[in-house]
């Protein structure tokens, strides 16, 4: 069994270089595993939900859109329990993240009954608590929400609003890859208790959205081609989904516009990128990393981008 499972997860090595997910979860100091979905279903016990793949999902309309499944929980689900609203949760995708253009998103969605396990994530009204989308520079070579997270150990943390209601959630955290056009979304959910002494405010009915439902395949934010020559120019990024939960906004994108925060520390994780002509790498190929000796130059519009010390890659 050990064996087969090991073979198993070197048959997946090449996805995990170019695709990957939430591996774990980290809430007020305690470390939370997710669900293998490489490994067998069976005796797995995880808050996260169960999820199918390390690859994209390539259509927002998707019925696995919502946590990267149909939407079920585990034989032996677990939830994370209490956590207070104002806590932060930080989810940890594979390292190191090899896609940073793009947004990140996360959300949560109230389950009916005393709860979530069960409950199918398509069923469920998901509100946004956070989101960054082009941070700082343009929309062809600016700094991103998931450029961030490669920068923070892969990681994403989102604090759950002050004044979201007790109750049982699903927490769906994402980052939606925009290198190469359908955009690549990757969801996952877990489950948590969130317990409120204080004030709650309950997210608005425009705030409120089901997945599949919450994206459209021709949202601008998804359909945006990074590499155009209007993308070198522009510097607002309408970022997909609902409005935030506690903005006042009623409809519609937010946006968000690259400004004062951040971006004074900017490591990139993009090398070599000549002319992005002439390449002969093509997407997910190797292009560079110790003791390999192979051609490096990507075919146009994929870029060579650092998985690890070992291996880089055209995305
Ligand atoms: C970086 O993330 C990994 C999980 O991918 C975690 O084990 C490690 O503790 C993190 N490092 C820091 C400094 O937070
Ligand atoms: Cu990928």
């Amino acid at each position: 069994m050990a064996l087969k499972l090991s073979l198993l997860a070197l048959a997946a090595l090449p996805q995990v270089f170019a695709h990957g997910g939430v591996l774990s979860y980290k809430i007020g100091g305690t470390t939370y595993q997710g669900w293998s979905p490489y490994n067998t279903p069976t005796g797995q016990t995880t808050i996260q939900r169960p999820w199918s793949t390390y690859n994209p999902i390539l259509d927002a309309t998707d019925a696995t859109i919502a946590c990267n499944d149909d939407g079920t929980s585990g034989a032996l689900q677990l939830t994370a329990s209490p956590v207070t609203a104002g806590t932060a949760i930080t989810a940890y995708w594979n390292q190191v993240w090899p896609h940073p253009y793009g947004p990140m998103l996360t959300y949560l969605a109230q389950c009916p009954g005393s709860t979530c396990t069960g409950a199918s994530a398509k069923s469920l009204k998901w509100f946004k608590i956070d989101q960054s989308g082009l941070i700082s520079g343009t929309v062809y070579n600016g700094y991103w929400g998931s450029g961030k997270m490669i920068d923070q150990n892969s990681s994403w943390t989102t604090t759950i609003p002050a004044t979201v209601p007790a109750g049982n959630y699903l927490i769906r955290f994402e980052t939606i890859a925009l290198h190469s056009l359908p955009a690549q979304f990757y969801p996952e959910c877990a489950q948590i208790v969130i317990t409120n002494s204080g004030t709650s405010v309950a997210p608005t009915s425009a705030q409120l959205v089901s997945f599949p439902g919450g994206y459209s395949n021709s949202d601008p934010g998804l359909t945006i081609d990074i590499y155009s020559n209007a993308a070198q120019t522009e510097s607002t990024y309408p970022i997909p989904g609902p409005p935030l939960y506690g903005s006042s906004a009623s409809s519609g994108p937010t946006t968000t516009v690259g400004t004062t925060t951040v971006a004074t520390t900017k490591t990139t994780s993009t090398v070599t990128t000549s002319a992005p002509t002439g390449g002969t790498v093509a997407q997910y190929g190797q292009c560079g990393g110790q003791g390999y000796s192979g051609p490096t130059a990507c075919i146009s519009p994929f870029k060579c981008t650092v998985s690890n010390d070992y291996y880089s890659q055209c995305l």
